[in-house]
């Protein structure tokens, strides 16, 4: 076995235990008028890893491997929106209120859909998630069992919120975890050269970290 190229060291690849999880790679946190905007963020970072993003998916599609999306959002009614999160700082719009794309990060809105280049293909599956991890309140732990899953690749949004959540959710539940650096953004570029250091720190403390084009080549010679 021949292992991708990563940091702090060569990732241990198993082909038929690896999968892809996008997180949260919505219109919300990548368009002006959703709610990434609304916090007073610049969404063109978001929208700037789109293509690798992209062929990345394709890679995994390629390849047969398992591509799993999140989305970020809430019951219409709120019922799963804690007020310690609805009412957390200062935007224009809050979670729940009406925006241009519908109201924002509520299930089934135009702006809580993923990105029309990123959109799922049938038989991908999608995991709506109330919180910052993927793994709280879902579906996710049972999915990954159930199809045999024990590698996670990382892409999405934001590198330090949602995506570094899930990968410590995902590092505590056994599974081991690799982030693809250019299919990863913040709107912070400080916090996610952070966010990668510390992922692979300490002898990958929480997972590993790699290059689109080494996970690529790997996955395309499984
Ligand atoms: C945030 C996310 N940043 N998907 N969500 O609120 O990272």
């Amino acid at each position: 076995m021949v292992g991708i190229k990563a940091e702090p060291f060569a990732f241990p690849v198993k082909h038929d235990e690896l999968a892809l999880i996008v997180i949260d790679m919505q219109r919300d946190f990548a368009e002006p008028g959703g709610f990434g905007a609304s916090l007073g963020n610049d969404v063109s970072r978001i929208t700037r890893i789109v293509p690798d993003v992209k062929r990345l998916i394709q890679g995994f599609r390629n390849a047969g491997l398992p591509v799993i999306h999140t989305m970020e959002c809430h019951r219409p009614d709120l019922s799963d929106l804690p007020p310690a999160k609805r009412d957390r700082g200062n935007p224009s719009l809050r979670i729940g209120d009406e925006g241009p794309m519908g109201r924002i990060l509520i299930s089934g809105e135009p702006g809580t859909a993923i990105i029309p280049e990123l959109a799922p293909v049938k038989g991908e599956i999608v995991i709506e998630k109330p919180g910052k991890g993927a793994f709280y309140a879902t579906e996710l732990g049972a999915v990954l069992q159930q199809k045999g899953i024990s590698q996670l690749v990382f892409a999405g949004v934001t590198t330090e919120v949602c995506v570094q959540t899930t990968m410590r959710e995902a590092n505590d539940r056994g599974y081991e975890c690799l982030l693809a650096e250019e299919a990863t953004e913040s709107y912070f570029p400080e916090f996610k050269a952070a966010a990668v250091a510390m992922i692979r720190a300490q002898g990958a403390i929480v997972g590993w970290t790699a290059h689109v084009d080494d996970i690529l080549e790997s996955i395309a010679n499984a």
